[in-house]
């Protein structure tokens, strides 16, 4: 029997309301979009409700269903509220459009199918554990949990949403050691992919990145006291993070090891001479004079996602990383192209290679 999608309503916490493809089955509504990826554990992309089993042993339990098609109320779940939301559709629709859109973004802008490249659904599992302030991406169901958060509201927002799925892709493909500097390029990766959403999500999925129409803050939305998760336009702006490469970068924690790419990525998307005096700009590149025009987002994910899923191994390194990278623009845009240039001066302005 062939599964109907249909478009539904979801009332999300950090989008509004927003268009989400479900399955009507007989009379019953079910989260998954059986038009995005095939075969995988649920035949499509799906949400389930952990309901609170352990993030140490977490079980995908059951796919959310509906007797309508409109979803969630958009507020933050508290456990044993008595509102709509009670029964915890809202995680379920932050969910479903962060994945419809971080599928959509891989697929339209790189032209890269689910996690594996080869079109095979996944899901997302939310109200994992209680007050829980992480999510995460499991290699063995190779799916994705969220928390409920705590200190942090739902941790359900794109660019987080993007980011655990970027870890999927990693997965998949390099499998970058999530230790030393390959653990930060790892992390970089996963935070790339997010911003990257995040872009493509508001610019209305046209297929085009828009320059910009991210925040290059990983995490803001579910911030309660205001501070993101990282900053990739200037990563020490969180008081550990790294914003240039050295020789000790590779033994600290990844998510601050990953710094110096995000800030890469950021001059290679953004460019550094702009007269603006905020901390976006050339007055923090680690070498001058470099100020550098950058090449947008579509050009530079494109050049990234090319280099970090077929040319990166599992110990690829900082100096690897760059040489990589060079060859990818030089494969995508041409020998000594300008594109080639400004990802040798975005490496240049973290201190990886002239
Ligand atoms: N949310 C974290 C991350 O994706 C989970 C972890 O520590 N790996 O980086
Ligand atoms: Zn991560």
């Amino acid at each position: 029997q062939a599964l109907q999608t249909v478009v539904g309503t979801g009332n999300s916490q950090y989008n509004g309301q927003v268009p989400i493809n479900t399955t009507l089955s007989g009379s019953t509504y079910k989260m998954l979009d059986a038009s995005r990826g095939v075969g995988g554990t649920f035949g499509g992309m799906a949400i389930t409700n952990a309901n609170h089993s352990p993030e140490s042993n977490p079980q995908a339990g059951s796919i959310y269903t509906n007797s309508t098609n409109v979803w969630g109320d958009g507020q933050q779940y508290i456990s044993g509220g008595s509102t709509t939301n009670a029964n915890g559709q809202t995680a379920a629709v932050n969910a479903l459009w962060g994945l419809m859109n971080t599928y959509d973004t891989m697929k339209n802008v790189i032209g890269w199918q689910s996690l594996d490249g080869q079109n095979t659904a996944t899901y997302i599992a939310v109200h994992v554990d209680n007050n829980y302030d992480n999510a995460f991406f499991d290699p063995n169901c190779k799916c994705m949990y969220i928390g409920d958060g705590s200190s942090f509201y739902s941790l359900g927002s794109i660019d987080v949403i993007g980011h655990e799925m970027g870890h999927g892709v990693v997965d998949a493909t390099s499998n970058l050691t999530y230790s030393g500097e390959s653990g930060g390029l790892n992390e970089s990766f996963a935070d790339i992919n997010g911003e990257m959403v995040e872009a493509y999500a508001r610019n209305g999925g046209t297929g085009t990145v828009i320059p910009a129409g991210n925040d290059w803050m990983m995490g803001k939305e579910i911030a309660k006291n205001g501070q993101p998760l990282r900053w990739m336009y200037k990563p020490s702006k969180d008081g550990a993070s790294k914003d240039a490469w050295s020789s000790t970068l590779g033994s600290i924690n990844v998510h601050y090891s990953s710094g110096p790419n995000n800030r890469a990525f950021y001059f290679l998307s953004q460019g550094s001479n702009s007269t603006s005096s905020s901390d976006y700009y050339s007055q923090y590149l680690t070498k001058q004079p470099l100020a550098m025009t950058g090449i947008g987002n579509d050009k530079a994910y494109r050049i990234w996602f090319k280099a970090a899923t077929t040319k990166f191994t599992a110990s690829t390194n900082y100096a690897t990383a760059r040489t990589k990278m060079i060859e990818a623009a030089n494969e995508l845009y041409g020998v000594g192209s300008k594109e080639s240039i400004a990802v040798q001066r975005a490496y240049a302005a973290i201190n990886v290679g002239a």
